[in-house]
């Protein structure tokens, strides 16, 4: 193992992926992989979540018309190397091209969406997030187009036809602010019972994990994980990021910042390792380095969220991570 020694960090870089019991993952494009995968990618990762190449709005542009071309080089170039593959997202109600919309039979564009991507990469997609983001902040169902034109029951329809289309791949529902709003993890882990009483092999929730140095609280973190194990679900941090800015307080990052986000990839790591292994899906980063992270340019704010800096060196965050696999 060749190991680059950081004296920022503290810590020795070693092979994440390696060095932890579940995988590792990280959102990833299809425009990142060609004509060969980072290295850094390579060095500390064995599973990726396809990041935007599977958005609707990216590959069925418009009514019955698919655009694989950048989904296909992903996956492909993933499977070849034995890389887990996590399909995100089938449905959801961002990124949607405005056909949609207009379309008078959202029943159907919704199941020809799923059946075309999920028989398309049956057996080399994992695990799919059949369902992202379907509840608001209350606990209801969100009010999307999905729901207001094919009735709560897209959500079954939804999962029934992923299923059918491939009964090897594991189905997740994947939502955000699971760890701090009880509520709306009470809800999540109810609409995951009702799909299994009805005969769906959910495998698990994903909880994004876009959260900050300031919160949630390990505590309430804890009792979440607990919560969707005890009730037989596997656990997936989906998309996780820290920031270090999240009331845009800040116009640079200190040294203190980056500490104390050391401190938080810390805890959540032990608190994920605490979920039975049976439970643990996996970790995915919400991208490789702060270069490619969706933070600062969302919210227009200083930011800095991963494990690797803009150059790709590995941050405090780094060794809080790694040294949490001890
Ligand atoms: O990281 C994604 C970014 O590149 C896109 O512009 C954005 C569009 O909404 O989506 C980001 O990913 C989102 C994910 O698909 C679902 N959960 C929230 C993520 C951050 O917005």
């Amino acid at each position: 193992m060749s190991c680059r020694q950081n004296t920022t960090t503290g810590c020795e870089e070693g092979e994440l992926w390696k060095l932890a019991d579940f995988t590792v993952s990280t959102a990833l494009n299809a425009y990142q992989v060609f004509p060969g995968s980072p290295p850094l990618f390579d060095r500390h990762f064995n599973g990726l979540t396809t990041e935007n190449d599977l958005k609707f709005e990216n590959i069925h542009p418009g009514p019955g018309f698919y655009d694989f071309t950048g989904a296909d080089r992903l996956i492909r170039a993933a499977y070849e190397r034995n890389i887990r593959i996590h399909g995100h997202p089938l449905v959801w109600h961002q990124q949607l091209p405005e056909w949609v919309g207009q379309s008078h039979d959202l029943r159907e564009v919704m199941i020809d969406h799923i059946q075309t991507l999920v028989n398309r990469y049956r057996g080399q997609v994992h695990a799919w997030d059949v369902v992202n983001e379907a509840l608001d902040e209350r606990g209801g169902l969100r009010k999307t187009v999905w729901l207001e034109n094919i009735g709560e029951d897209y959500l079954y329809l939804a999962y029934k036809t992923a299923q059918d289309a491939d009964p090897g791949a594991l189905l997740f529902y994947n939502d955000f602010n699971l760890a701090s709003n009880p509520r709306k993890l009470d809800a999540a882990i109810s609409i995951c019972r009702n799909l299994r009483n009805r005969g769906i092999r959910i495998s698990g929730i994903g909880m994004q994990m876009h959260i900050s140095i300031a919160g949630p609280y390990r505590m309430e973190l804890q009792e979440a994980v607990d919560k969707i194990w005890r009730a037989g679900f596997m656990v997936h941090f989906s998309e996780l990021d820290v920031s270090v800015n999240p009331w845009v307080t800040k116009t640079t990052i200190t040294e203190k910042d980056l500490r104390e986000q050391q401190d938080t990839y810390y805890d959540v790591v032990r608190i994920y390792r605490s979920i039975p292994p049976q439970y643990q899906y996996g970790i995915t980063l919400w991208g490789l380095t702060d270069a490619d992270s969706w933070l600062p340019a969302y919210f227009n704010r200083v930011d800095a969220g991963l494990l690797f800096n803009t150059s790709g060196q590995p941050k405090p965050a780094y060794c809080g991570f790694q040294n949490a696999l001890k």
